[in-house]
Formats: structure tokens, C-alpha cells, sequence
């Protein structure tokens, strides 16, 4: 980091030594898992940059920020509409966490057959490690998979009554658009009675441009890792999305627009991540919140490129823009309710969207095979990946499910067969 923080982590009330002890870690494991990469793209410097500040120089600019009167909005969840946020001038920053901290203190609230994310994002809160969940104004969540709503009512105790829970339907039929769009509206008015700041027509159009330009850099992204060898490593493509979640959308979008001006210039040297031929891997499932790398880590460090992610730290948070020729603020709040009903996430039924997405992703990137994967206790994508697996099957597309949390533990296990999966693509065997 660029200096001493610690004076402003104690303002937001954060317990400074275990926060030190976390800050040691995850420096290590970048150092080893990014940093010992070869061939990484000069332009991941910036990257690097943001993640070593990441609890330093961006938490000091959204400080800053709030007392300019911008509101904080913090989130869970691809389904939150970010045009909404910008458009009352606020910050909105993504609040779901990778790492395996603070669960004991979170397993006193729920039961410890819960997913990873959900215990995560509460560990670092009850453990006063996350300077984000200080800093938020608001805290949206909303009524995905049953772990996340009942979450949300026990951390709007932790965190005195800031959560504000958006109602998404179960299915995509009429009723459910129609219910998904005055969920939208209500949210828009509570944003404005937040900030006391109207939602303007113009406001909204500036909002969907960021918002939208932010979407086209990370699908130019995605395009170019179709290319063999991919110009990019599937690591550092995962934290590029991972960061668009924390960043200051227009900076973001400037720096991995110069970053994938370097990538052209790869694609036409032939320079990639790794050589020509290797196996090229679609993942596919849970979301991964940064720093979850784990399982990109053990693909990649066996030889293989992960070429796409079908999740919501991936292709489902950029796949489709929004249309932002608005006629009316009502014309604008059902093309924003509607923009979002194309997410394809496992909490809705049926979600045979999803298999579409992924079909076409696998033969858009040229995957060699497929990993499902889900974090474990994730009932939504841990059930559809029987589904997956038939997609795969019928597109003769090797498949392999993994089921995993945040702990280490099951490294070793999941690097053999990981491993195994790998050669069998190699050999040509179907699994
Ligand atoms: S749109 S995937 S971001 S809900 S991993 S907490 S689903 S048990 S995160 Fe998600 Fe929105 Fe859907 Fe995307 Fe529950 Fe599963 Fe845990 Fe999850």
C-alpha cells in the first residue's frame, strides 16, 4: 500500500489488527498466485495497483466521496440496477466477499451447511474486517436463493437497519416482469428520498452511457479470449471482472480499454497467457467474489486457459447492454426492469436460458471442456448442473462439476481431478 491507513480503518471502526494479519495474507497470496504468472499483459499493472489499494486509495475516494453528500450503495447481487445508482450521483460498490474469514463469528447466526458467500460477506463484517460494508449509506440486497433472504434479515441487525431488499420474482412470466418493474421504480424513489436527488430523464441517459461503455469494454474483453492462444490469462480475467465491482466505473472502462488495446496487439503477435492448443476451459455456475481465485489457480496452474466465465462475475453482469434511447422515465424504468430479467441466474424456474447462454458461450470460445461450479451448499447452481451437464453432453463438450467452499483443504483433491479431467480432454476421452 502507498501509505498508512490505519487511521482511517479505526474511523470506520475496524478492527485494525485482525484486519493486518488479513491485509498479510491475501498480499501472499496474490504474490503467489498473480505475480508468479508469465507473460501477463503490461496493462495488469493497473489491476495490481487497484488490488493492492484496494482497502486503502479506493476506500480513501469513496470516504471522500461521502463527504461530497454521494450516497454509499452497497450490493449483493448482477439484479441491482447500477444505472439507478449513478443517476442520484451515488457510489455503488459490490459487497459479496471470497474468502474464508470470519466464519465461526457468522456460524453463531446461521447454520454452518450455508453457502461460503453468504458466511463470508457476514464473517468480514462481524469481524470488522470489511472497510466497504462501513462506508455503505444503504445495503441492497434482494430475494434470490433462500440463503441470501434470510442472510439479509440478520445483517440488517449487524448493521443497524441499512439494508433495503429488492423483490425479484421466482419466474419470467408477465406476472413476474411486471412485479420486477415496480420493484424497480420503488427502488429508483428509494435512492431519491436517500440522496435527495432527482432521477431525471438526462441523468439517466449519463448513467446508462457509464453503465453501458463499462459492459462494452468487458464483452471486448470476453471476445478477445476467444482467440488461441487467448492473449489473457483466465486469472487475470476474473479479477479485471472481480474489480468492476469496486472500481470507479469510468477509470475502470478507460484502463481495460487501453488493456485490451494491448491485447489486439497480442492477438496479432500470437502472444498469449499459454501456447497454442492448450486446453481451453468454459466455467460455469456460482459467482466468484473477489478473492476467491481457487479454482482458476489450480485449472490454469494444470496447464490449461479458462477462457470465459459463465456467472455473475463474468458474462451474466455484461452480457446484454441496456437500451437507453428512453422516450419517458417510465419508457427508461421498463427497458432498465427488462434489461435485467435477461440475467439468467439459478434462483428462477425454469432457467433454461441459462443452458442457452452456456451452449453458445462454449462454441463462441471454443472450450475444450467444461467445469460447473458451485460453491457448496449453493442448492440453485449445485442442482442445475445436472442440466448443464446434458447441454455438454449433447454439444460433445467434455464436463466435469465440482462442488467446493473457500477453505484450502480440498486442494490437493480438487487439483487430481482437475488434473485427470484435463488429460482425458487431452486424450480425446469423453467423461
Ligand atoms: S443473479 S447468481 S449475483 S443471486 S452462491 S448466495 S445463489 S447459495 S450469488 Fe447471485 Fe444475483 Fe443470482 Fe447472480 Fe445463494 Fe448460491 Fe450462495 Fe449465491
Amino acid at each position: 500500500m502507498s501509505k498508512d491507513y490505519r487511521e482511517m480503518w479505526s474511523g470506520l471502526d475496524m478492527n485494525i489488527e485482525a484486519h493486518d494479519g488479513l491485509l498479510g495474507v491475501l498480499t501472499d497470496a496474490y504474490k503467489n498466485i498473480y505475480l508468479s504468472q508469465k507473460n501477463r499483459p503490461e496493462g495488469m499493472k493497473y489491476f495490481d495497483f487497484v488490488i493492492s489499494e484496494v482497502h486503502g486509495l479506493r476506500i480513501e475516494e469513496i470516504v471522500e466521496a461521502k463527504k461530497q453528500g454521494r450516497k454509499i450503495i452497497g450490493t449483493f447481487c448482477v439484479y441491482v440496477p447500477e444505472e439507478l445508482i449513478l443517476a442520484v450521483d451515488g457510489v455503488c460498490i459490490g459487497l459479496c466477499a471470497g474468502a474464508d474469514v470470519g466464519s465461526d463469528e457468522a456460524e453463531k447466526y446461521i447454520p454452518r451447511n450455508t453457502c461460503a458467500l453468504i458466511k463470508a460477506f457476514m464473517g468480514f463484517k462481524l469481524a470488522g474486517l470489511c472497510p466497504y460494508i462501513q462506508t455503505t449509506d444503504l445495503i441492497v440486497g434482494e430475494t434470490t436463493c433462500d440463503g441470501k433472504k434470510k442472510a439479509y434479515e440478520l445483517f440488517d441487525e449487524m448493521t443497524n437497519g441499512k439494508m433495503y431488499v429488492m423483490e425479484i420474482p421466482n419466474k419470467k412470466g408477465e406476472d413476474g416482469k411486471s412485479l420486477w418493474k415496480n420493484e424497480v421504480k420503488r427502488f429508483a424513489e428509494k435512492l431519491e428520498s436517500l440522496s435527495g436527488k432527482r432521477i431525471t430523464l438526462e441523468k439517466l441517459k449519463e448513467a446508462s452511457k457509464v453503465v453501458n461503455d463499462k459492459r462494452k469494454a468487458l464483452q471486448r474483453l470476453s471476445l478477445l479470449r476467444a482467440n488461441d492462444p487467448s492473449p489473457i490469462s483466465g486469472l487475470d480475467a476474473l479479477l479485471i471482472n472481480q474489480v468492476a465491482f469496486y472500481d470507479d466505473p469510468l477509470r475502470f472502462t478507460a484502463k481495460l480499454n487501453e488493456l485490451c488495446d494491448e491485447l489486439d496487439q497480442r492477438v496479432k503477435s500470437g502472444a498469449g497467457a499459454a501456447s497454442k492448443g492448450s486446453p481451453r476451459i468454459l466455467v460455469s455456475g456460482s459467482p466468484m467474489a473477489i478473492p476467491n481465485w481457487k479454482l482458476h489457480a489450480i485449472t490454469e496452474g494444470s496447464g490449461a486457459t479458462i477462457v470465459g466465465e459463465e456467472s455473475c462475475v463474468g458474462e451474466r453482469n455484461f452480457r446484454s447492454l441496456l437500451d437507453d434511447d428512453f422516450s419517458s422515465l417510465d419508457n427508461a424504468m421498463q427497458k432498465i426492469a427488462d434489461r435485467y430479467m435477461t440475467i439468467n441466474c439459478a434462483c428462477f424456474t425454469p432457467n433454461n436460458e441459462r443452458l442457452s447462454d452456456i451452449e453458445d458461450l462454449a462454441g463462441r470460445l471454443k472450450a475444450d471442456g467444461i467445469i460447473h461450479y458451485a460453491i457448496q451448499f449453493c442448492t440453485p447452481y449445485m442442482m442445475e448442473a445436472y442440466k448443464v451437464k446434458k447441454v455438454a453432453d449433447d454439444i460433445k463438450v467434455p464436463f466435469l462439476r465440482i462442488e467446493t467452499d473457500y477453505s484450502m483443504e480440498d486442494m490437493g483433491q480438487l487439483k487430481t481431478r482437475v488434473e485427470a479431467f484435463l488429460e482425458m480432454i487431452g486424450k480425446g476421452v469423453r467423461v
